[in-house]
């Protein structure tokens, strides 16, 4: 065989252009509560991903939802952390993100909202756009994210159709174009009606949602279907579909794709009722892999070299590995197994050799990954949140966000395994669900920051389960920890609300007990340089 560089390389680069065209990869969003998990449950279902849905809520002997693998929040019937789930549809390989709607939680679903191309948001129908979702909404436009909207839970007392695309629009300044429409809410739920096909799909509710329900499409001329409905309920839709041809937008893809405009879709994630035609609508209408910027300038997806980065650390995933594992969302090139990658905060280079592909808990050894993939890496102790990886010359994408800590509890070992709770401290600290500091008093009680105070439930959970360690944590009266800039300066005066510390790298920390002390600090003191994060991780 001769060998023909130049023919090799158009071949490579038309395996990655073809690799990434079929690539899907969002984020589900929305308040807590909302249904993301249960929708993403049924997304699965669909799909053909999994054969029986779980619950988000049920008795023991029931299957759990697949993104909500953690014991936690099986018990408490929400997410915690984000779950990354890829599979197979209609020759696409879609990655999807569920995310954890709580306050507390939203560290980790504003970087699973980085690592997207596209998002779903839900709606909860009685309650229409709420706090977080507002919130989140904020990050995808500075993203430009293309957003999706599934308004759920119509199997129960909703609001009327048009004051939910009203608060929509109102509340987020997107325009809203409904793609189907639904009749009756609650026991008087009877379906949607198709906007562009015109027809209309009967709602049946399913008793368990476990299995597919089936679909009964006919049309609104039909007498059957009108009687079906209820004379009041039909009138009542038309009048609506009057008020919404006149006023509202019609779905433009374009507008879709630049974030101006979302596609709204009515449904019952719990009842499996308006799923094939939003699933439909993800496999045509969400974007392939974008383009992203770094400090070296535009990584274009079908660039040949491999580029991504880490927005996700998650230890102990798997039962019998007990693991660390770096979830990387790919964003350039051809990434293979047992690849050099280089690591441009470290300035150094390891062996990729074991990595993966995720499915909620599950995985999968892979051999290639193109742009739009998450693989997740096992590498202890290797890589850190917001770290890029590449082959090639050094290039950095932006830094993700981080939140600095507002609660700060005393941790008390309550047996004496101390090299399992320094193990789990250290751990869980590298996932950046907390930040440790020592007070030169007491080594063996560090403190905890964490972003919001459910996390102290989460720490002491997981140090049980998966360290076998008890302990308690008892909240402290701090409320902020700054970073000094000049290590080696004098020590910055103390006293008053504020005492020094050390982070686990042994860096200086002061601890404030009180915003006021630490704006009242940074005006009396404009010499004294602070960090709002450990210069550690930059
Ligand atoms: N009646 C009804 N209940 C639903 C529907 N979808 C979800 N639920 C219920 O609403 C509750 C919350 O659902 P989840 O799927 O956990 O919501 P989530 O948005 O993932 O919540 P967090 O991840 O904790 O933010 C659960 O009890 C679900 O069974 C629906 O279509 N109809
Ligand atoms: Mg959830």
């Amino acid at each position: 065989m001769i060998l023909d560089p130049i023919a090799e390389a158009s071949s490579s680069r038309a395996e990655i252009e073809r690799e990434v065209a079929r690539r899907r990869t969002f984020a589900i969003i929305s308040h807590p509560d909302a249904g993301k998990t249960t929708l993403t449950e049924k997304l699965l279902l669909y799909a053909g991903a999994i054969e029986l849905a779980g619950a988000v809520r049920g008795r023991h002997a029931r299957r759990h939802a697949t993104s909500d693998w953690m014991e936690l929040e099986q018990q408490r019937g929400i997410s915690i952390t984000s779950a990354a789930l890829e599979f197979e549809l209609q020759g696409r390989r879609m990655s999807l993100i569920d995310t954890p709607g709580h306050d507390d939680f939203s560290e980790d679903t504003y970087r699973a909202l980085i690592a997207a191309d596209g998002v779903v948001m839900v709606i909860d129908a009685a309650n229409g756009v709420e706090d977080r979702t507002r919130k989140l909404f904020e990050v995808c436009r500075r993203h430009r994210l293309p957003i999706l909207t599934f308004i759920n839970k119509l199997d129960r007392p909703a609001r009327d159709p048009l004051e939910l695309i009203d608060d929509l629009e109102r509340t987020l300044g997107i325009a809203a174009a409904p793609v189907n429409w639904p009749i009756g809410s609650a026991e008087r739920f009877r379906g949607v009606y198709d906007m562009s096909s015109r027809t209309f799909l009967r709602y049946q509710r399913e008793a368990q949602g476990q299995h597919r329900a089936p679909v009964t499409v006919s049309s609104l001329d039909d007498p059957n279907a009108r009687e079906m409905i209820g004379e009041d309920l039909y009138a009542h839709f038309r009048e609506s579909l009057d008020v919404i041809s006149e006023a509202g937008s019609a779905f433009d893809l374009a507008e879709y794709r630049a974030g101006r405009q979302t596609p709204v879709f009515f449904g019952s994630a719990l009842t499996n009722f308006g799923l094939e035609p939003f699933l439909q609508a993800l496999v045509e209408f969400s974007p392939p892999p974008q383009e992203r910027s770094s400090d070296t300038g535009v990584v274009h997806p079908i660039d040949e070299r491999f580029t991504g980065f880490v927005f996700k650390i998650q230890a102990n995933m798997d039962r019998r590995h007990r693991d660390r594992v770096a979830f990387v969302r790919v964003c350039s090139g051809r990434f293979t197994k047992d690849m050099i990658v280089s690591n441009s905060r470290l300035g150094n280079s390891i062996r990729a050799s074991r990595a993966y592909r995720f499915f909620g808990r599950e995985r999968e050894t892979i051999e290639v990954a193109y742009a739009g993939d998450i693989v997740g890496l096992v590498n202890p102790g290797q890589f850190g949140i917001g770290d890029t990886l590449h082959s090639g010359p050094a290039l950095r994408f932006p830094e993700l966000p981080r939140f600095p800590a507002e609660h700060f509890g005393r941790m008390r070992l309550k047996d004496t395994r101390y090299k399992q709770f320094d193990e789990g401290i250290r751990q869980l600290e590298e996932e950046g669900l907390m930040q440790v500091f020592y007070l030169a008093s007491s080594r063996r009680e560090p403190l905890i920051g964490v972003v919001g105070a459910l996390q102290y439930d989460v720490i002491a959970s997981r140090l049980k389960n998966e360290y076998g360690v008890a302990a308690e944590i008892e909240p402290q009266e701090y409320a902020a920890a700054r970073w000094l800039a000049n290590v080696d300066g004098p020590p910055p005066p103390l006293g008053g609300g504020r005492v020094m510390a050390a982070d686990s790298h042994d860096r200086p920390v002061i601890l404030f007990t009180s915003e006021w002390e630490l704006r009242y600090f940074e005006r009396h003191h404009p010499d004294v340089v602070l960090f709002e994060e450990s210069p550690g991780l930059r």
